[in-house]
């Protein structure tokens, strides 16, 4: 019997580590991708009570961060929102400090709640707002510390996941719980954040972090000012509403190598057509309200979100909003590694 020997090779080969490659070459090399990440929905109406129990069990400082990690229910234990990337939300609360380390992984911040507490990246401390996007690039110190009187949230993206495939993860931590403040706030803001840059003698403008945006702010007051001005006077994309990539202004690329950041506005009574594309995108509603359709091969996920809620779009869903509201989203991806690697697709339903 064919199938009788062919089981016999396989369990004869199978101590000498050999497989055969014919059982699984349609699971390897898909007609389509094939995400083993499910669509997910975090209400922050029942995510913050766990926080504000973690602030009781444990200091900051003890918890170096103290974060609920978003997990994707298809991929519990693996502290991932999708393959590649990582979320959690990070709690800090009035004088709290989160002491100072680095990493080779790059983090992003997107202010979920409070105001007032800082984060500091080389040597400048930049103060936090609701809406604030801020990263730490890669490999600089950073902390974090709460000096209002207030808690504060915020989302963490990093790309954990992808520095893990790649086994290329570094950690350091520092000598002092807060790194000493070399710079004024705004240093950094001056020197890139005004379609500027320094000049050197060479004539190139390099960014201090690498392949990182030397930015490291991005205040939501000018978002929203970009984004209103849209709102009034430009077409609306009939998918995308009005959505902008935050961008590295010294390359015009993604703030950081592996993570895209965007801001998008679907105006007061959106009915928005489906898309898709091959990067999975994580969401943090920054305002108003709607609804998001994701369509997988079998599934479907409706969810009616509203501010501070979080949600996740995998990999080659199909996803479509409407908000009869109207609602402001951030929303990061790795899509500068599908774009790096010539592989992102997209693709628009009419
Ligand atoms: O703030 O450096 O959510 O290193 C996970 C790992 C935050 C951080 C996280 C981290 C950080």
């Amino acid at each position: 019997m064919m199938t009788k020997q062919r089981q016999q090779l396989y369990a004869d080969m199978s101590p000498h580590n050999l497989t055969p490659l014919w059982e699984v070459l349609h699971a390897l090399v898909p007609q389509a991708p094939l995400t083993p990440c499910d669509p997910a929905f975090w209400r922050y109406e029942v995510v913050r009570p766990y926080l504000a129990r973690a602030g009781e069990v444990i200091s900051a400082e003890e918890a170096v961060r103290r974060v609920l990690i978003l997990e994707n229910p298809a991929l519990r234990g693996q502290s991932a929102i999708t393959q590649s990337l990582y979320a959690g939300l990070q709690l800090i609360l009035p004088g709290e400090i989160a002491p100072s380390h680095r990493h080779t992984q790059s983090a992003l911040r997107f202010i979920v709640e409070g105001k007032g507490a800082y984060t500091a990246v080389n040597g400048e401390r930049t103060t936090m707002h609701e809406g604030d996007f801020i990263i730490t690039p890669s490999w600089t110190w950073h902390d974090h510390g709460n000096e209002s009187d207030k808690p504060m949230v915020w989302l963490d993206g990093l790309d954990i996941p992808t520095i893990r495939f790649f086994d290329a993860g570094f950690a350091e931590n520092d000598t002092s719980q807060s790194q000493k403040v070399t710079k004024v706030e705004g240093e950094g803001f001056a020197r890139f954040g005004y379609n500027m840059a320094p000049v050197r003698h060479d004539g190139v403008y390099a960014s201090p972090y690498g392949r990182t945006s030397p930015l490291f702010s991005y205040p939501i007051a000018r978002t929203m000012e970009a984004l209103h001005t849209l709102e009034r006077s430009a077409k609306v994309d009939a998918w995308d509403g009005f959505k902008l990539a935050y961008t590295n202004p010294l390359s015009g690329g993604s703030p950081m190598p592996t993570i895209a950041t965007f801001m998008q506005r679907l105006p007061k009574g959106f009915v928005g057509k489906p898309h898709r594309q091959t990067d999975g995108v994580v969401y943090s509603v920054y305002e108003g309200s709607g609804t998001v359709r994701i369509t997988g091969v079998t599934s479907e996920h409706v969810f009616h979100f509203t501010q501070r809620d979080h949600f996740v779009v995998p990999s080659w869903h199909n996803v479509e909003f409407s908000s009869p509201e109207g609602a402001t989203l951030f929303s990061f991806s790795d899509q500068p590694i599908h774009k790096a690697l010539g592989i992102h697709r997209e693709e628009r339903l009419t």
